[in-house]
């Protein structure tokens, strides 16, 4: 990748196409000359904000505002200038082939990210939270990033890694200088700072579980045999009516994904074809392949049994399919129709079909009772909670990295009440901080960084 820190670069900031406005952003030493020599204006030169035209010779190109931040206190920590053109794209090529012949170069993915990296403005864990805002698929993961942005989690690793660094000074001293009269710490009180050590950066680790299913969600299939309102379920979560329904069975023929945001959890909720014994029709046949390929995907199964009606061959088949190819994969069991006599309850289900489900409800589509509680269960399955403002965002680089810095610590614990292993136990400990520094960005390779920002989008 070609950061090289030198360089002014130029990028457009916000989505290409056209919009009421577009920024440009520019950043580096050259910023403020580049944009003397195309910006014509007539506002204060004191101001910060300006109204002007950008020009190209003589000739006017658009009428912009200039915003010019001064180093260091810029997102950058560069000299940055944003340039707020009308968004259409051909003025947009205008105004950046200008910045180019100008003497800026077009920025990579995330270079504005990583030079503020590199001059301190964010820390590693911060600048990847930038990312990850910017990816976020629902309102709780955005707050969770901009969590980490603020600097939340770092401060938690920053703070962990603090005090290490001081219980290593005091390891390191009576090693150095066993016999001096200096200040040493017991051993009993230098368990104690490792084991609260440990249970801090478990605490992070826990959060990597949620972390992971907040950004990328859980998959959800309704299955069942058919006519047991698996289309009308999906169309009563989602409010509108999106897959057909009638009561004619083997209506649905082909699996139907949507996405919703369950208390801040992307769920992809797949309505399936209903499985049964007997169809001679061939779409009904390569629907129900398509639902054993689906199930095979998800995460929980939502099986959905018709109330009104007493099991029979299907539900039997079924059963034996999951069992056979999916049996550890979480059910919850749906008594639909609710709104009907009953014909069928879940001692029913579980004496003839020997089944175990993570949750089991009564629910109407008709009446729409049920459904909150149905979504409820599956955001308790997904770890959800209500605490979702104490969020922290945990990538899977952060995650092994904790887990070098658990280990280490618990090495060094061990090791420390041995006989002579004091040697050993500070090699871990100075191990697990190079770990929780890593997370923070000190000491990472190239390579790592660069393949860290080049998952962000040009002009961030
Ligand atoms: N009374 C009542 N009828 C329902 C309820 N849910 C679904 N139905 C009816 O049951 C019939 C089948 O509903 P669908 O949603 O098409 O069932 P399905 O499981 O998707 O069926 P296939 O696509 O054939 O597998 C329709 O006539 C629905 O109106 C309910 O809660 N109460
Ligand atoms: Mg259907």
């Amino acid at each position: 990748m070609n950061y090289l820190k030198e360089d002014t670069i130029v990028a457009l900031s916000t989505p290409n196409g056209k919009s009421a406005i577009a920024v440009i952003r520019l950043s580096g030493n050259e910023s403020f000359n580049i944009i003397n020599k195309i910006f014509k204006t007539n506002s204060k030169s004191d101001k910060q904000v300006k109204h002007g035209y950008i020009i190209d010779g003589i000739e006017k190109k658009d009428e912009v505002i200039c915003i010019f931040f001064k180093s260091p206190h810029t997102y950058t920590g560069e000299d940055l200038v944003e340039i707020s053109v009308h968004g259409n794209p051909i003025i947009i090529n205008e105004v950046l082939n200008l910045t180019y012949k100008n003497g800026a170069r077009p920025a990579e993915p995330g270079e504005f990210t990583y030079r503020a990296f590199l001059n301190g403005k964010l820390d590693l864990a911060e600048a990847e939270a930038v990312c990850a805002l910017i990816a976020s698929k629902t309102e709780t993961f955005a707050k969770v990033a901009l969590n980490n942005i603020y600097g939340k989690f770092s401060l938690k690793v920053k703070n962990i890694k603090n005090s290490l660094t001081n219980l290593i000074a005091f390891m390191e001293a009576s090693l150095d200088h066993p016999d001096e009269d200096i200040m040493f710490l017991s051993l009993n009180e230098k368990l104690s700072r490792l084991n609260s050590y440990i249970k801090d950066v478990q605490d992070l680790l826990n959060f990597y579980k949620i972390s992971k299913i907040l950004q990328n969600g859980i998959k959800v299939a309704i299955i069942g045999k058919p006519n047991t309102g698996k289309s009308s379920l999906l169309n009563a979560i989602l409010g509108k009516n999106r897959a057909i329904v009638t009561d004619i069975a083997g209506t649905t023929t082909d699996t139907i994904e949507e996405v919703i945001d369950c208390h801040g959890i992307p769920l992809t909720i797949i309505d399936t074809a209903g499985i049964r014994n007997h169809t001679n029709n061939l779409i009904e046949l390569l629907g129900q392949e398509k639902t054993k390929e689906a199930v095979s995907k998800t995460d929980i199964l939502v099986w959905l049994f018709d109330s009104s009606c007493e099991l029979d061959n299907n539900d039997v088949k079924i059963a034996n399919f999951l069992e056979k190819s999916n049996p550890d994969t979480p059910i919850i069991g749906i008594l639909n129709k609710s709104d009907l006599y009953p014909k069928l309850s879940f001692a029913d289900i579980f004496e003839s079909l020997k089944l175990n489900f993570f949750a089991s409800l009564s629910l109407s589509t008709k009446t729409g009772i049920g459904i909150a509680e149905l979504l409820k269960e599956l955001c308790k399955f997904s770890g959800g909670s209500d605490s979702k403002n104490d969020y922290l965002m945990i990538n899977s680089r952060h995650y092994n990295l904790l887990r070098n810095a658990l280990e280490s610590l618990i090495k060094a614990k061990q090791t420390l009440s041995m006989r002579n292993a004091d040697e050993i136990a500070c090699f871990e400990a100075v191990n697990a901080q190079a770990a929780l520094n890593e997370i923070l960005g000190v000491n990472v390779a190239e390579d790592i960084l660069d393949t860290i920002f080049s998952t962000f989008c040009i002009g961030k």
